[in-house]
């Protein structure tokens, strides 16, 4: 990832279609981002956070009909769905941009209108094999491939031409290849640049950029007859979210700052629009190119691709009862440490899901805060002792590890590896634990002459997991915060700077310490099968 030159980040997810409900893909990607984001604030980068939903098109058109309703009606409706469960699920979005917002399309019109002046676009024929019932084109190997049938009617497929807008993307296949070259963490993971990479070496075609068969769309400047195609449209959002179009504006005034992004976060599936198409629009519109674009694999539930006639569908229902069973913060923990970030499908089963509950919140992180802060209590009276450094640190520099960790954690963090990241503070707890079973500070307390001993190792002991709750915080941020106030510290993140907070000996020696019981075991995985969906 290239620096940026200022402290802004930015953080994109995609923009989601209102033809379908809310569910673990889009809840996933914006969780990720949630994560990063919390992050990024918390490390002291001014940092933006934009989600929202992808509102025009034929089948927004069509399913609005088939409900009797307006488009815009029905666009409201479902877009209205997803913002109310994102935050629900507390996501910390900044912008929730929709495509119908009147300054997205005012913008689009006008990027395309610059497109046209830079000569970009022009008006061309094409010729292919239509379907007359889904008003839906294939190309010669498609159709073949169908045997030039309707896969939905089974009518034949009638040869037919359209005059749309093209966007030439042809031009830029040489800048493009280049810029990759230079780049090469412009598309992670690498298998995923390699990937884009083969098929854009293949060469370019140009693409269309309107269309004519319906009108739920925003007009092509100057042409009533075209609507700029969907993808075009969508695309722009992650610009006219900052104003970009209209750099005058109070919005660009407050935002245009945040671009060039510095992750738009993206399944796999929509690769080729992001990482060809959209900084190809881009260098003609000679706007610098978004850091990195980062595309995740794949959910598939209980071992197979979900579905909603199988039965292993993870929608709302499915998650509000995970969420209900293991509280949402393990629901954020696994999606983070067990989900698609890299180029390999995940599954998302209820035994994985309880076993990594179990092994990491229950039994690391849990169990090692309630041990250490139940000896604070037995042995120093509920109040954090001192450390007068006179005793061994059983093979241990904590300063020197706990800043090692952190120094880790956040550089993971900053580069999307979010379960490395986790990873590198959970090794402090562990440590904490191991430091724990070879010191015996249960042991040593029953003899009075070591009580100086035992001050110093629940020291160490709290301090250093105040330092893995600080670094786990933007990942399991309501179970850090009770972990944190149980240290007697009060961090506001955000206003409080991760890298300060992490270096070692600021718990205060005299502070109260609490009992607590964050992650309460459950003997059984979830019962999947009983669900209602
Ligand atoms: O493609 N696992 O919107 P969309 C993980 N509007 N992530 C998944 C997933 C799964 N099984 N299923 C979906 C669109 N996703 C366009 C985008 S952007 C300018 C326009 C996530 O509603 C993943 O992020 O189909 C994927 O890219 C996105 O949902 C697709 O959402």
């Amino acid at each position: 990832m290239d620096a940026p030159m200022n402290n802004h980040r930015y953080i994109t997810t995609p923009i989601y279609y209102v033809n379908a409900d809310p569910h673990i893909g889009h809840l996933y990607t914006t969780t990720v981002c949630d994560v990063w984001a919390r992050f990024s604030r918390f490390a002291g980068h001014d940092t933006f956070f934009l989600t929202g939903t992808d509102e025009h098109g034929l089948k927004v058109e069509q399913s609005a009909q088939a409900r009797g309703i307006e488009p815009q009606q029905f666009a409201d409706e479902i877009s209205a769905s997803f913002r109310k469960v994102m935050t629900g699920m507390q996501l910390t979005f900044d912008d929730f941009i929709r495509t119908t917002d009147e300054a997205h399309e005012r913008q689009v019109q006008l990027f395309v209108e610059r497109l046209q002046a830079a000569d970009a676009v022009y008006l061309g024929e094409f010729e292919g094999w239509y379907d007359e019932g889904q008003e839906e084109y294939y190309t010669e190997t498609q159709a073949k491939d169908l045997e030039y049938h309707s896969p939905i009617s089974k009518k034949p497929l009638v040869r037919a031409r359209e005059k749309n807008y093209y966007f030439r993307l042809s031009a830029f296949q040489e800048r493009l290849e280049a810029y990759f070259k230079k780049h090469p963490n412009f598309v992670r993971p690498s298998a995923r640049y390699n990937e884009v990479l083969g098929r854009l070496r293949a060469g370019l075609n140009d693409v269309p950029m309107s269309r004519t068969n319906f009108s739920w769309g925003i007009q092509m400047p100057n042409d009533p007859d075209h609507v700029i195609y969907v993808w075009i449209d969508a695309l722009f959002n992650y610009i006219t979210a900052l104003g970009l179009a209209e750099p005058e504006s109070d919005l660009a005034s407050k935002r245009a700052s945040y671009w060039p992004a510095t992750y738009h976060v993206i399944g796999k599936e929509i690769l080729w629009f992001h990482a060809v198409i959209w900084p190809a629009i881009l260098m003609a519109l000679d706007i610098p190119l978004p850091a990195c674009i980062y595309a995740h694999s794949f959910w598939i539930s209980e071992g197979q691709k979900m579905s909603k006639s199988m039965g292993n569908f993870i929608d709302c229902d499915v998650l509000d009862r995970y969420r209900e069973t293991y509280g949402l913060d393990a629901l954020r923990y696994f999606m983070a440490t067990q989900g698609p970030l890299g180029a390999t499908d995940s599954n998302f089963a209820a035994s994985k899901f309880h076993e990594t509950y179990t092994s990491d919140l229950v039994n690391t992180v849990g169990n090692c805060a309630s041990r250490v802060n139940a000896m604070i209590g037995k042995y120093c009276e509920g109040v954090c002792p001192t450390d007068s450094g006179q005793c061994a640190n059983g093979g241990v520099e904590w300063d020197e590890f706990t800043a090692k960790q952190a120094e880790a954690s956040m550089t993971a963090m900053e580069q999307f590896d979010l379960s490395s990241s986790i990873e590198e503070a959970l090794a402090i707890v562990r440590k904490v634990d191991a430091f724990i079973n070879d010191t015996e500070p249960f042991k040593l307390a029953k003899d009075p002459e070591a009580k100086e001993t035992v001050d110093n190792i629940l020291y160490r002991c709290a301090e250093a997991l105040r330092i893995a709750a600080c670094l786990l915080w933007a990942v399991i941020p309501e179970k850090s915060a009770a972990l944190l106030s149980s240290l007697g510290q009060n961090v506001t993140p955000g206003q409080d700077r991760l890298g300060s907070l992490t270096q070692w000996g600021q718990l205060q020696p005299g502070t109260n310490i609490q009992k607590i019981a964050l992650f309460p075991r459950l003997e059984a995985p979830m019962d999947v099968t009983s669900t209602s969906s």
